[in-house]
This record gives structure tokens, C-alpha cells and sequence, in this order.
């Protein structure tokens, strides 16, 4: 069955393929325009054909290396391009005192791990609040963070579906700076689609997975910079439709208990990951987002050379980032809501781990902790 659920895009200009059409497009077309060649010229039988088959496929070929180095040396250039590009990215500005040393190393992230934790999550079956697979992602999550300084914020939603235990999953790894880095992701899938075969491969699982890759990357020895929570929020999904009230139940809890106790004026920045491994990648540029954080989110793109997956089209975007935004709080949305053609899969039974690539939480898994660099130095 195929249920779609509405979405709530306001989208303000749309010149996506200005940015990608000319980089990506050419290269790929022509590699399969040459197998279907190559398949051609070897049918023939005489030796005078094979030979001649074998000259043209030589030079053929050559022709073909050619192009692709030519055009790989484009994409390396538009990708490292500093010049003002003509699309919206021009108005990314550079951030003040948030500049990287150019000797760096880029940050580690193993993409293979966070694919395989994506499967597994995915393997657990659809997990809307209150289901018998909701507890074993949480279980999930839990034993990869053994050892790990890790705190809960339990309680139980009023939805217009009645009573639900609800469970944010925090993990603190300290810094050598006073201030916190938040790093969230939902893990919840999504409620009305709770009968159907919906497993929220990219809506929730790959997100949830990044955030324990980053775990990873994080465990060991004290960040040179501001504290890092990872926060595994829960019941992001609307109930039956998405308003205010029916949304973002954790975030809204948690936020509110951390506006009291005080931790909320600690927080730096709030960086949320929410369907960010679809193969064909395009970050969105969210005007609900902080100006700043988008900015520095663009430097650290174009600074790991991943800028062209990054802010083709505005948007604003209603996440789990916002009763984050609405207290003020730094907040930025890592968001592609062109999950297939018009974004066909999002709240379908086809978001499936097929539509997925480790790329792209490479991209989204360093360019996170390439911004929480940013943010540890900006002044
Ligand atoms: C994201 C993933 N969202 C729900 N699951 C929130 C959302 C839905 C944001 C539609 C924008 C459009
Ligand atoms: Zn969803």
C-alpha cells in the first residue's frame, strides 16, 4: 500500500537544476553511453573487424578517459570555486571569526558503519511510539552507547491518539570549552503509517544511525572545543495532522525542561539531522534555520568540497529544530525534502534502504562536525 501523508514545504524559489545540471549530469551519461558502445563494437567476427573494432574501442576509450578527466578536473573547480556562483549559494556569507585553519585534517567519519547501523535500525521493523519496535530501537541505541554518559527525559505525551510513553535519549561527551554542541536526530517512524510496512529508512533510521557513527568518532579523548550532546529525540511525527500541538512531542518537552533547568542559555548550537541519505543529495537551504549556522554550514561544505549538495533551494522547514529556534537558540535543519522525484518516497512505504547511499552520510556525517568546529572557534 502507498499512503501519502501531506508535507509542509513553503518553497520560495526553486533553482536546483542551475546548480547540479551542469556538474553531475554529463559525467554520468556519458559512462553509460560507453558500455552500450563498447557491447556494439565487439559483435563482429572477421579478424579485419575485430582489429578495427579494437582500434576504435582503443581510441574510443581514450576520447572517453579524456572527457572524464576533464570533466572531473569542472566538478573539482566548481567544487572548490571561491568566485560567486550565480545561484542562491551567493548569499551565503562568510562567517566572522569562524574561519578554519586551511591545515585541518577533515573530520573522520566511517560511512560504512553508519550504513550498517541504518540496517539494522531498518531491520527492527516500522517504530511508532508505543509499538514492541519502538522499545528495541531504543534498546539499539542504548547498547551502542555502553560506557557512555547517557541520561533520559521520559514522559508521557497527550496526543489526540490518547496516552504515549515518550523517550528522549541523550549522550554528553565533554569538551574543553564551557558550552554544549547539540546533535539531534528522531527515531520514531511515523504514527499514521503505523499499519503499513513504513520503516522510515531514511525518515528517522539513517539519521539516528549518524548520530551513533558520530558517537563513535566522539568516545575516547575530550573534544578540543565545546561539549558535544547527541540527542536521539523521540515522537517528531504528527499523531493524525501535523499542527503545533500535534508534532515535535519530545523536542517540545525537552526543550522546555532544559529552558528551565538552565541548559538551554548553555547551548551554542542546535544541529538536526532528519532525511539525509537519499543517493541524489540536496540539502535544503531552511529559512527557519538560523542565518549564521546556514552560513558557517555552507563554509564547511565548500571546505570538504561538498558544497554542490548543498542549498539549490530556500525553503522553510518545520522540524524538530523549532522550539529551539522559538527560544533563541543557534539552530540549523540538515534536511532533503527532494527525496525522489518531488519527493515521491517521503511518508511511503518506498522509503527503503535501496534509496540510500553511505556518500551521503559521509557528506552530512563530516559537514556536521566540520560546522561544530566552526562553531567551537567563532568569537
Ligand atoms: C520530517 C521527517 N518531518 C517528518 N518526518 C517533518 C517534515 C515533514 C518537514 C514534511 C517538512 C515537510
Ligand atoms: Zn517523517
Amino acid at each position: 500500500m502507498m499512503t501519502r501523508i501531506n508535507t509542509r514545504v513553503r518553497s520560495r524559489h526553486r533553482f536546483r537544476g542551475l546548480v547540479q545540471g551542469p556538474v553531475q549530469g554529463p559525467v554520468r551519461g556519458l559512462v553509460r553511453g560507453l558500455a552500450g558502445k563498447d557491447l556494439i563494437l565487439w559483435r563482429g567476427t572477421s579478424s579485419f573487424s575485430l582489429s578495427l573494432s579494437l582500434s576504435l574501442s582503443l581510441a574510443l576509450s581514450l576520447i572517453v578517459s579524456l572527457t572524464l578527466v576533464l570533466a572531473a578536473c569542472r566538478q573539482k573547480a566548481g567544487d572548490a570555486a571561491t568566485a560567486a556562483p550565480t545561484t542562491a549559494a551567493a548569499a551565503i556569507a562568510p562567517v566572522e571569526g569562524a574561519a578554519l585553519p586551511d591545515s585541518a585534517p577533515p573530520p573522520s567519519f566511517d560511512s560504512a558503519r553508519a550504513m550498517q547501523y541504518t540496517k539494522e535500525i531498518v531491520a527492527l521493523g516500522p517504530r511508532p511510539i508505543g509499538s514492541a519496535n519502538h522499545k528495541k530501537v531504543e534498546e539499539y541505541i542504548y547498547r551502542h552507547l555502553k560506557g557512555d554518559a547517557v541520561e533520559d527525559d521520559a514522559f508521557t505525551a497527550d496526543t489526540p491518539e490518547g496516552k504515549f510513553p515518550v523517550r528522549n535519549i541523550i549522550a554528553k561527551f565533554p569538551g574543553t570549552k564551557d558550552g554544549i554542541i547539540v546533535i539531534a536526530s528522531h527515531y520514531d517512524t511515523n504514527y499514521p503509517l503505523r499499519d503499513t510496512s513504513f520503516i522510515g529508512a531514511n525518515d528517522g533510521a539513517a539519521s539516528s544511525a549518524l548520530l551513533l557513527e558520530i558517537a563513535n568518532q566522539l568516545r575516547g579523548n575530550k573534544r578540543d572545543g565545546y561539549s558535544v550532546w547527541l540527542l536521539w529525540d523521540d515522537a517528531e511525527e504528527a499523531m493524525k495532522q501535523w499542527s503545533a500541538s500535534d508534532s515535535l512531542y519530545g523536542v517540545r518537552h525537552l526543550a522546555q525542561k532544559w529552558q528551565d533547568e538552565g541548559t538551554l542559555k548553555k547551548i551554542k548550537a542546535f544541529l538536526l539531522a532528519d532525511m539525509i541519505a537519499d543517493a541524489d543529495l540536496n540539502i535544503e537551504h531552511d529559512q527557519n534555520s538560523t542565518g549564521w549556522l546556514e552560513d558557517l554550514i555552507y563554509q564547511s561544505a565548500s571546505r570538504l568540497g561538498y558544497q554542490s549538495h548543498f542549498f539549490a533551494r530556500q525553503i522553510a522547514v518545520e522540524d524538530d529544530h523549532l522550539p529551539f529556534v522559538q527560544r533563541g537558540v543557534p539552530s540549523a535543519d540538515f534536511i532533503d525534502l527532494d527525496y525522489g522525484y518531488n519527493n515521491v518516497f517521503h511518508h511511503t512505504t518506498q522509503d527503503t534502504i535501496d534509496k540510500l547511499s553511505p556518500k551521503s552520510l559521509q557528506i552530512v556525517g563530516t559537514v556536521i562536525l566540520e560546522t561544530a568546529r566552526g562553531v567551537d572557534q567563532k568569537k
